[in-house]
């Protein structure tokens, strides 16, 4: 049978700066998923690269007395440094001045032009004199300039434009008929409604600056920079020449998907496929427009100064460590506030304690009880763990599929509990004692299973921690590809070679005054009590009533809890990951651990005081806090009757 292929892009990005950790994550998902398809067989083609055109690079090599080209020149080397730091296996990397783009770029150009969608006439549209750039109006934020968010000037110039206009129904029909064509569905939504708002013929050409590639007929006129940049996704399959890797995966594929943030999915949703309807080639197949990672001041970016390195972050933990956090934190398709404090919770939680330690100490008893050698066994399997790896299996794959990688991983992660979990209940060193090695062997083969199954579905995000896996299970890695992702495939015996912690546990720095005191009970009663009577003393106190203005001042919404766990080192503080709107997931640090158990949480409708000022519970920036009703020896969380959708309103 022939082989399915899989192309799959990142944006090309600015070398105008380094890069951050928000770019990190759009192109470890690439990665994850080129691996994850590699894995299952496909043909893959992984693009990534950088888009070295317009006013700004020219300006800021300019500053640095530099030509643009040598500018970008060095920055690109940064790029690609990073990227081999992270482990990316990108197949190509395209720059936008290659001679290969260029010609590409000026010959779609001219198709479009000759056919008539591309017309000459006075651009009037929206500058920044601060910024010095030209915006259109996808650009434009509320009307302000998206980069600096001052006021822009309208101003006047020739140029060329490309008739959007005459496909906007077309381009709806083809959104309304293609459900999978913007995802999530949430992105796709929020297109259908810019797209019925109507479309503005584009400008595509200008005249201030040089720094780009210009039109064949008229050199005066260079095109404009997210033409030219979008180009990249075909001029590097040699669209130009009909090539081999065109035909293969742009024209004869049917999973062309381009990972990209929010902040562009206008432009690949709107712009992108309307020069392809133009110019008569077929559409990709999906564009996923994930959330934006948020730290102080919001969006993390360059211009805000709010950026975080991520080679700072893979010397101090390492690649693959940085790689899961990634991808397991960031909900799918919503934002995401960064801290290290979570990432290092994240290391310790999934990575130590859970696959870590399930792996030496299942080692660890194989040495002890079998001298290293794992117990073979051909059935008379645990029934709840073969069905609950199956549904795990099927799960990871739904979700991975669907890019929710996060989900996936989750996935993966019950299997991983279900092993530690057996640990405890099986309690292997009693099974010793008690000479019972037949169930003995069960329970070790089984741990051995649920690792080897789980190593499988992690290694297209833990790439440097495979090898390690295979080589202290002593394991042939054949028994680590995708055909063996079943439970009870491994049908020879190995031997075990113990190594060290796959992820040494990271002591956590919690601030004195932050950290939850560890009380006893009676101490606990004598806070509650102090508590309570200042509180009685303050609404019984006429002076500290407050009006109704001030009550407005609060805004509440209804959340869904997605998950819960428990914040290391402290004794009250759950964290939870809190749903307030389609769109919107929030990190919620609450003092409740005393009265609820993670798991009982999931699901749960709870209130949420949505404008509270965030802060740091437990090294954990909390943003926003539940309301929680306080009896005397119970603590219960306010919740809503009937099924009202997350992110209504409680007024
Ligand atoms: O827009 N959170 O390049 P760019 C998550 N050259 N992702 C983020 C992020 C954040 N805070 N900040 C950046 C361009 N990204 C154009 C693209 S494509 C034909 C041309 C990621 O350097 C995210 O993928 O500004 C976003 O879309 C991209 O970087 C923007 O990179």
């Amino acid at each position: 049978m022939e082989k399915k292929s899989f192309y799959v892009t990142t944006p090309i990005y600015y070398p105008s700066a380094q890069l951050h950790i928000g770019h990190t994550l759009t192109t470890t998902m690439a990665d994850t998923l080129a691996r994850y398809k590699k894995m299952k067989g496909y043909d893959v083609y992984f693009l990534t690269g950088s888009d070295e055109h317009g006013q700004k690079i020219e300006k800021a090599a300019a500053e640095k007395g530099m030509k643009p080209i040598e500018y970008t020149d060095g920055i690109v080397k940064t790029f690609k440094k990073l990227w081999s730091k992270m482990h990316i296996d990108y197949d190509d990397f395209i720059r936008t001045t290659e001679k290969r783009h260029y010609d590409t770029v000026q010959a779609l150009f001219q198709k479009i032009y000759d056919q008539g969608d591309i017309y000459k006439g006075e651009y009037e549209g929206y500058y920044c004199t601060s910024c010095e750039s030209f915006f259109t109006q996808f650009q434009l934020e509320e009307g302000h300039c998206p980069d600096c968010g001052k006021v822009v000037d309208i101003v006047k110039e020739e140029s060329y434009f490309f008739k959007m206009s005459k496909y906007s129904d077309r381009l709806l029909e083809y959104i309304e008929s293609h459900p999978h064509f913007i995802q999530p569905e949430s992105r796709r939504n929020e297109m259908i409604n810019f797209i019925k708002t109507g479309l503005e013929d584009l400008s595509v050409s200008g005249t201030t600056f040089d720094w780009g590639i210009p039109i064949t007929m008229d050199k005066g006129h260079i095109i404009y920079v997210w033409f030219d940049a979008l180009t990249n996704y075909i001029s590097a399959l040699d669209y130009l020449n009909d090539g081999p890797l065109y035909e293969q995966f742009w024209k004869n594929n049917d999973e062309i998907v381009h990972l990209v943030g929010k902040d562009i999915i206008r432009f690949h949703t709107i712009i992108w496929p309307i020069i392809l309807m133009a110019a008569d080639i077929k559409l990709p197949t999906t564009v996923f427009g994930h959330g934006w990672l948020l730290s102080g001041g919001g969006k993390m970016s360059k211009s805000v100064g709010n950026v975080v390195d991520p080679l700072v972050l893979i010397d101090k933990y390492g690649a693959d460590s940085l790689r899961y956090f990634l991808l397991r934190e960031m909900p799918s398709g919503s934002d995401y506030y960064y801290s290290e404090d979570a990432l290092v919770n994240r290391i310790n939680i999934d990575l130590a304690n859970d696959y870590g330690n399930l792996l030496s100490r299942t080692i660890s008893m194989i040495d002890k009880y079998f001298s290293g050698n794992i117990p073979l066994i051909k059935g008379g399997f645990d029934e709840d763990l073969v069905s609950l790896s199956k549904s795990v299996i099927d799960s990871y794959q739904n979700h991975m599929d669907k890019f929710e990688l996060s989900l996936g991983l989750q996935a993966v992660f019950k299997l991983i509990g279900k092993g530690n979990k057996m640990i405890e209940e099986s309690a292997p060193w009693t099974l010793y004692k008690e000479g019972n090695l037949e169930r003995l062997s069960v329970v070790l083969y089984q741990l051995v299973e649920i690792i080897r199954m789980s190593t499988i579905m992690l290694s297209p995000v833990l790439v440097e921690t495979k090898a390690k896996v295979i080589a202290q299970l002593g394991i042939d890695k054949e028994y680590f590809t995708y055909e063996k992702l079943e439970f009870g495939s491994l049908d020879q015996s190995f031997k075990v070679a113990k190594g060290t912690p796959l992820f040494p546990r990271i002591e956590i720095k919690v601030d004195a005054e932050e950290k939850p005191k560890k009380t006893e009970n009676d101490e606990k009663k004598k806070e509650i009590n102090k508590m309570e009577k200042q509180n009685n003393n303050i609404t019984s106190n006429k002076d500290n009533l407050i009006s109704i203005d001030d009550f407005a001042k609060c805004q509440f919404k209804v959340g869904k809890v997605l998950e819960a766990e428990k914040v290391e080192g402290t004794e009250k503080l759950l964290k939870l990951s809190v749903k307030v709107g389609i769109d919107e997931v929030r990190t919620v640090v609450a003092g409740i651990a005393l009265y609820y158990q993670p798991q009982d949480l999931i699901d749960m409708k709870v209130i949420v005081v949505y404008n509270l000022k965030p802060a740091k519970l437990g090294g954990i920036e909390s943003h926003g806090m539940l309301l929680a009703a306080k009896g005397e020896n119970d603590l219960r969380l306010l919740t809503v009757d009937g099924n009202l959708e997350e992110g209504a309103v409680v007024s």
